[in-house]
């Protein structure tokens, strides 16, 4: 549509495209996953926006980002997502996005020790990049791999009390708990508003 074009509008009128649009939604969040490298950042949010899971491991360049709006509480929130590479080499990059932020999931793989050793790293990196009032949340992802699994619910659940954070196991692969996730972080920013 060129610049001077016209739309329908919902009752048939006719809007010009320049007048200002309704605004699509009551909230507008912008959220940030972060976490180790492999872990399945990038995973949940393919799921959770497109409904779709790869196993290809094609590792985050810097940062990506994915829109979805859903209903909390009967208000639509619009999510914008920021996806961050795990990997050390864009710390600068990604922390840079940590500002503006109002919420974010750590995330771990419940397969790997290392990452959830890490989750203490990845708190300082909040302490000294977010804004103190943003809503944080852990996920342990992966949490198909039963046989395969490290860290089991309870010690996981223990550090979030611990921190008086959220706590939630999901599977990008099996579709478990993805909504939840961003459902819950979407109410309790909400609730803090
Ligand atoms: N079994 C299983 N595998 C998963 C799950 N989520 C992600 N994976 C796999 O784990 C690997 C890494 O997933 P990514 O989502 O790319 O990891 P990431 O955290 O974005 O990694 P970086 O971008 O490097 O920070 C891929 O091979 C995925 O297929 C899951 O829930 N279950
Ligand atoms: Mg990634």
């Amino acid at each position: 549509m060129g610049c001077g074009d016209s739309k329908e509008g919902q009752q048939g009128m006719v809007i010009p495209s320049n007048a200002p649009k309704p605004k699509d939604y009551d909230f507008l969040f912008k959220l940030l996953l972060i976490g180790d490298s492999g872990v399945g950042k990038s995973c949940i949010l393919l799921r959770f926006a497109d409904n779709a899971f790869t196993d290809n491991f094609i590792s985050t360049i810097g940062v990506d980002f994915k829109i979805k709006t859903i209903e909390i509480d009967g208000k639509k929130v619009k999510m914008q997502i920021w996806d961050t590479a795990g990997q050390e080499r864009f710390q600068t990059i990604t922390t840079s996005y940590y500002r503006g932020a109002h919420g974010l999931i750590i995330v771990f793989d419940v397969t790997n020790k290392p990452s959830f050793d890490n989750i203490k790293k990845w708190l300082d990196d909040i302490e000294r990049h977010a804004a103190p009032s943003i809503v944080k949340c852990l996920v342990g992802n992966k949490c198909d791999l039963e046989s395969k699994r490290i860290i089991d619910t309870r010690t996981a659940k223990e550090l979030a009390d611990n921190l008086g954070i959220s706590y939630l196991e999901t599977s990008a692969k099996e579709s478990i708990n993805i909504n939840s996730a961003f459902e819950r972080l979407g109410s309790l920013i909400m609730k803090k508003a």
